[in-house]
C-alpha cells in the first residue's frame, strides 16, 4: 500500500484545487482477472460540469503515458502555469517495461506504478477524461464527458490498443483458463507468474501476432524467463517450449536475430515461423494457428499446457476514426520531424504514430527530444528542424540476470550505445534494464529530461559513428 497525497490545480482559468488523499491497494489485482487497481479513500473533484466544459489552452497533450508525460513537463516549464493541459483518463501511470520482470516473478506490479497525479507536471492542468473525437480543422477535441477543449497546438500520445477480441475465444480463455496469460495488459499480467509456478510440464507456447505491436521483444522475453524459471525449479525436462511467430524470423533485426536463434537452439526452444494465432479453445486446451501465406490456407492445432499470448494491436479507435490517421489507423506524422503531415500545429509521439520504427518507450524518449525542439520552433515561427533517426531499443531479457540490449534505427541497422557487440547475453545489460532504466524513466523521462542515449553513444564511440 502506498499513500498518495497530492494537491492538483485543474481546469485552466477556473482552477479548482483538488485534494487527493488515498491509499493504493493492489491486493485486489491479484485476486481476479478483471479487477483494476482502485483509488480507495477520499478523492474529491468538486467541480461542476460547466466548469469542465469548453476550455482553451496553448498546448493540449492527449495521453499521459511514456511519451505524453515528458512533453507535458517540458512545455509546462516553457509556457508556464495554466497553458498546458493533459487529457488522460487513468489515475495510475505504469512503467510497462517492468511488466516482463513482473511476469517472470522478479518484480511486483506495485513497483511499476506511480499515481498519475505525482507523475504529471504540477504546472499543467490534468483533465481526467478520454478524448472521443478530434476536430483538427476547428483546433479542438471533445471528451467522453462532453467537454470541448480547444488548443493552439496539439500533441497526440495515446499509445495503442490491445485487440484481444481479434483472436477467437481468447477473451474467454483469458478469463476461464489460469494457464492462458499475457504480460501485455494490466488485467492479464497478474496471471503470468502464478501460471509459471503452476506449470507441471507439457507444451509451453509463446505467440507473436500478425500486427505491429509495442515492444516486439517482450513476446519472447517472457519465454526465456519461463525457461530459466523451469530450469531452476526442476521442471525444464518436462517442458516443451515453443515460439510461434507470424514473422519469418525470431526477431525483426538480422544482427540480433542470428544470435537469438542460436540462443533458442542452445536452450532447446523450438521456433516456428509464419504461424499466426487465430483461435484459442480453452475447453480442449488447443491453440489454432493459421500458416502464413499457405495456399490453400492451412491451419494447425497445437495442444497447450501454458499459453502466453501477445495480442494483435492497433491504433486506438478514437484515432482510427479521426482525420489524423490514414488507412493504417495510426497518426500520420513526418517520420523525421514528428509533425503531422496535414496539420502543422499537431505533433504525435510514441506508439500511436505511423513512424516506421519498433514501438518502445526508448523510441518515445528519443522522439521527445526531437518533438520538443521542433514544436518550439513551430511556436516561434522558425523553420529549423531536428530529424529523428528511428532510434529504438529493446532490452531482451534472457534470464533472471542476463539481457541482450538490442538498439537499432529506421533501417534495422544496429545503433548501439556501447563500443562492443551487444548481440549477446550480458549481466551488465540486465543491470541497465532492471536498475538504471526504471530510475531514468521516473526521474528523467517523465520529467522531459531524457531524450535517449545518443549523447552517451557519441561519448562511448569517442565522437565517431552516428
Ligand atoms: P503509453 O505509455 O501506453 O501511454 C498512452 C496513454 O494514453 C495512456 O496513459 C492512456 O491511458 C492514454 N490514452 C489512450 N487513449 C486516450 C484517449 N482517447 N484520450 C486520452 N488519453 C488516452 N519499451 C521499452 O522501451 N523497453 C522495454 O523493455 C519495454 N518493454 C515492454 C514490455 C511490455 C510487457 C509492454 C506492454 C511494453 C513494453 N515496452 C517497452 C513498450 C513501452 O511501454 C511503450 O512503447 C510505451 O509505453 C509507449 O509510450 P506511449 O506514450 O506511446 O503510450
Ligand atoms: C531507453 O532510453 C529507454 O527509455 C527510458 C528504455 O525504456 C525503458 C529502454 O528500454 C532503453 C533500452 C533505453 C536506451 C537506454 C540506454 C541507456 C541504452
Amino acid at each position: 500500500m502506498n499513500r498518495a497525497t497530492s494537491v492538483l490545480k485543474l481546469f485552466g482559468n477556473k482552477s479548482v484545487t483538488v485534494q487527493m488523499t488515498g491509499s493504493w491497494d493492489h491486493s485486489a489485482l491479484k485476486a481476479g482477472y478483471f479487477i483494476q487497481p482502485q483509488l480507495i479513500g477520499r478523492c474529491s473533484m468538486s467541480t461542476s460540469s460547466t466548469e469542465t466544459k469548453d476550455r482553451s489552452y496553448k498546448l493540449v497533450v492527449v495521453g499521459g503515458g511514456s511519451g505524453g508525460c515528458g512533453v507535458a513537463a517540458t512545455f509546462s516549464r516553457y509556457l508556464g502555469k495554466g497553458k498546458v493541459a493533459v487529457i488522460e483518463p487513468n489515475q495510475e501511470h505504469y512503467y510497462q517495461p517492468l511488466w516482463t520482470l513482473v511476469g517472470g516473478g522478479l518484480r511486483t506490479i506495485e513497483q511499476s506504478m506511480k499515481p498519475m497525479a505525482k507523475v504529471l507536471p504540477q504546472k499543467c492542468d490534468w483533465i481526467q477524461d478520454k478524448v472521443k473525437t478530434f476536430d483538427p480543422e476547428g483546433c479542438s477535441v471533445t471528451t467522453r464527458n462532453g467537454s470541448k477543449i480547444s488548443y493552439e497546438y496539439l500533441v497526440v500520445a495515446t499509445g495503442l490498443q490491445l485487440d484481444f477480441d481479434k483472436v477467437t475465444g481468447l477473451v474467454d480463455a483469458l478469463q476461464s483458463d489460469p494457464m492462458v496469460v499475457s504480460n501485455y495488459s494490466l488485467r492479464t499480467l497478474p496471471k503470468t507468474f502464478p501460471a509459471l509456478q503452476a506449470f507441471k510440464g507439457g507444451n509451453a507456447i509463446f505467440t507473436y501476432p500478425n500486427t505491429v505491436i509495442k515492444c516486439a521483444g517482450a513476446a519472447q522475453k517472457i519465454m526465456y524467463l519461463a525457461d530459466d524459471y523451469f530450469r531452476k525449479n526442476g521442471k525444464r525436462d518436462k517442458a516443451d517450449i515453443a515460439y510461434y511467430t507470424n514473422l519469418g524470423m525470431i526477431f525483426g533485426v538480422h544482427h540480433y536475430a542470428v544470435e537469438l536463434q542460436k540462443l533458442a537452439e542452445r536452450r532447446n526452444i523450438k521456433v516456428n515461423c509464419f504461424h499466426n494465432l487465430i483461435e484459442v479453445r480453452p475447453d480442449t486446451r488447443e491453440a489454432i494457428f493459421a500458416k502464413v501465406n499457405s495456399e490453400p490456407s492451412e491451419t494447425v492445432s497445437v495442444k497447450y499446457d501454458l499459453l502466453h499470448v501477445t495480442p494483435p494491436m492497433s491504433a486506438p479507435n478514437a484515432i482510427k476514426a479521426s482525420p489524423l490517421s490514414d488507412s493504417s489507423g495510426y497518426v500520420t506524422v513526418d517520420k523525421e520531424t514528428l509533425q503531422h503531415v496535414k496539420y502543422s500545429n499537431i505533433f504525435a509521439i510514441g506508439d500511436c504514430t505511423n513512424i516506421p520504427t519498433s514501438k518502445t518507450a526508448a523510441a518515445a524518449a528519443c522522439q521527445s527530444g526531437i518533438l520538443q525542439k521542433n514544436l518550439k520552433a513551430v511556436m516561434k515561427g522558425e523553420s529549423k528542424r531536428l530529424n529523428y533517426d528511428g532510434y529504438t531499443s529493446c532490452p531482451i531479457v534472457t534470464s533472471s540476470n542476463k539481457c541482450f540490449l538490442a538498439e537499432f534505427d529506421f533501417n534495422n541497422q544496429p545503433l548501439e550505445t556501447f563500443p562492443f557487440n551487444q548481440a549477446r547475453e550480458m549481466y551488465s545489460m540486465f543491470l541497465i534494464k532492471s536498475q538504471l532504466l526504471p530510475f531514468v524513466y521516473w526521474n528523467l523521462m517523465t520529467k522531459g529530461y531524457w531524450r535517449g542515449p545518443k549523447f552517451f553513444r557519441k561519448l562511448m564511440h569517442l565522437g565517431f559513428g552516428k
